[in-house]
């Protein structure tokens, strides 16, 4: 085999990559190598509103929940889809110059989020952000009309008030809503600008709430009923095949010579993640562990009982057919964003020091329930962690470190309740739990978690997404083959992983975890 070179886009919440995958054979089988040549910083960009008396306007008819106005506070959180959209052309400009020719790119990104366009195909503003607060109270208006229960055995998907369902439902009234045309989420909007093909990757379409869980097809039904046309939604595409090809502009400017395909795949960044587990053991539970912690089973089938909606358990596309039955925990975001306030408040938080001061504060002091909504638009995090203990009658956290070492112990308790109840939902067996994602690089939460679950914790890899990008591009191409098996080992030759066992010295044992998962959820 020669070497094959392809780039993953990789734009999570937190940051974007551009990372090339080199695959290669020395004779002891197919690896992965992976070289970063892009980073840059993502997040949300709050935008004030401006009144012009239109009905869209913070004025108008509208309203500000209808306008995507933020609510109360009059503005809204968008990302800035342009510039990450530089960050891709730049990445894809050093890919080329460190490799000369790739033979593909494949983009993923975090889900839900979406582009709206014109009838001339022009962007219709920035994509709100998730973690605006338009869609406050918008998941009960919709299940008014379309009961919960309903939704769920449909389309499987667990509630988040972000959901792409709930913000087009909150965009209904504005402006922007009544010209667009397509609705295209982040990884297709930039496949779009990219290739000039419109399409929905079924992954990520799986995570708006609109596409049936069974039959992998839009629920156009239920989008009637809700009252959002059917026709802003693009054809399916399944992860795993051509997109197109970069546009002879774009390529040019590139510098890229020869023809640039560009691949679907798992452009939900979780369902690039999942693919990249490397194990070997099939009773794993995987955490994606980045700004978001997804704590799931791989299943062939989706699970839409009862049981596992009001456990709030998601049934997300997986690649392959596969499905990613999976809980979202609030993730790395409460950390990032504590860290963020102390900084605003010019207070030193270098992230390896808060760590190592958190590894020496006694375990299990004060938990939160982190999913609690309170945690998830942005703000003073260290204020609402000291709050939730207060209401639960415990101590709060007083200094930094031991505020560190409450959201580490917190998510550790989260990831214990998601794993076994993920496997008490599918009636599965779990032996392994694998974490991929950032999080792999916080030792210290990798061991809470293997003594928390009582289970043997394999961590990496820190690019999951960005590895199962290029493992299915790789395929696509046909310079790979086989299963997700196939793919996981081919991936797996290529990393360094550690393992942490459950139990060891000074850490809390089982009653320990039981005493503390009783003091918020009893
Ligand atoms: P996303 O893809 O959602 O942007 P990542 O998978 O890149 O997120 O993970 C980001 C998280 O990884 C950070 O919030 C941070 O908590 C964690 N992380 C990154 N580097 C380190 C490090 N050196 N030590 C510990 N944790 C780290
Ligand atoms: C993680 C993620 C997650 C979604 C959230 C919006 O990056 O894609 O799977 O629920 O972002």
């Amino acid at each position: 085999m020669g070497v094959s070179a392809f780039a993953a886009v990789d734009l999570g919440a937190s940051s974007g990559r551009v990372i090339v995958g080199r695959v290669v054979d020395d004779g002891d089988g197919a690896r992965v190598l992976l070289h970063e040549v892009n980073r840059f910083p993502n997040g949300p960009v709050r935008v004030p509103a401006v009144d012009v008396g239109g009905p869209g306007g913070p004025g108008g008819p509208g309203g500000s929940a209808g306008s995507g106005a933020g609510g109360a506070t009059g503005a809204t959180l968008r990302w800035d889809v342009l510039a990450l959209y530089r960050g891709v052309l730049d990445g894809l400009r050093a890919a080329t110059r460190e490799v000369g020719t790739l033979d593909g790119v494949g983009i993923d990104s975090w889900a839900v989020d979406h582009g709206l366009l014109d009838a001339d195909g022009a962007l219709l503003g920035n994509p709100v952000h998730y973690r605006d607060a338009r869609t406050d109270g918008v998941p009960d208006k919709v299940f008014a009309t379309v009961p919960a229960a309903e939704l769920y055995a449909r389309t499987g998907l667990q509630v988040q008030p972000f959901n792409t369902v709930f913000q087009l439902v909150a965009a209904q009234g504005t402006a922007a809503l009544a010209a667009a045309r397509r609705a295209l989420l982040i990884p297709d909007l930039l496949g779009a600008w990219l290739t000039g093909a419109q399409v929905a990757e079924v992954t990520n379409a799986s995570t708006t709430g609109l596409l049936d869980a069974t039959t992998r097809t839009w629920a156009t039904d239920v989008a009637e009923r809700l009252g959002i046309d059917p026709r802003l939604l693009p054809p399916l595409r399944d992860a795993g095949v051509l997109l197109g090809h970069v546009r002879d502009d774009v390529r040019a400017d590139l510098g890229h010579h020869a023809p640039l395909p560009v691949w679907t795949v798992g452009s939900h960044d979780t369902a690039s993640a999942v693919v990249a587990v490397p194990a070997t053991d099939p009773d794993f539970a995987y955490i994606s562990c980045g700004t978001w912690s997804l704590v799931g089973l791989e299943l062939d089938r989706p699970v839409l009982t009862e049981a596992s909606r009001a456990a709030n358990f998601t049934n997300e596309a997986g690649v392959d057919g596969t499905v990613r039955h999976l809980r979202n925990v609030m993730g790395l975001w409460v950390l990032q964003e504590s860290i963020r306030t102390w900084n605003e408040a010019g207070l030193p938080a270098d992230l390896p020091d808060l760590l190592a001061a958190a590894a020496q504060v006694p375990p299990l002091t004060t938990v939160v329930d982190v999913d609690a909504p309170e945690f998830l638009p942005p703000g003073d995090m260290p204020a609402r962690i000291a709050a939730a203990a207060a209401r639960t009658g415990q101590t709060p956290p007083q200094s930094q470190a031991e505020t560190v070492r409450c959201i580490l112990d917190s998510l550790a308790l989260a990831y214990r309740r998601a794993v076994r109840q993920a496997a008490a939902l599918a009636d599965r067996d779990v032996r392994v739990v694998h974490v991929v994602g950032g999080g792999v690089r916080n030792e210290l939460l990798c061991r809470l978690t293997a003594d928390a679950t009582g289970l043997p914790v394999v961590a990496g890899p820190v690019e999951g997404a960005a590895l199962g990008n290029v493992l299915v591009q790789a395929r696509a191409a046909g310079v790979l083959t086989g299963s997700l098996a196939d793919l996981r080992a081919v991936g797996a030759r290529g990393l360094d992983l550690v393992r942490h066992e459950p139990g060891g010295a000074g850490t809390p044992g089982t009653a320990q975890w039981d005493a503390a998962e009783a003091r918020l959820f009893s």
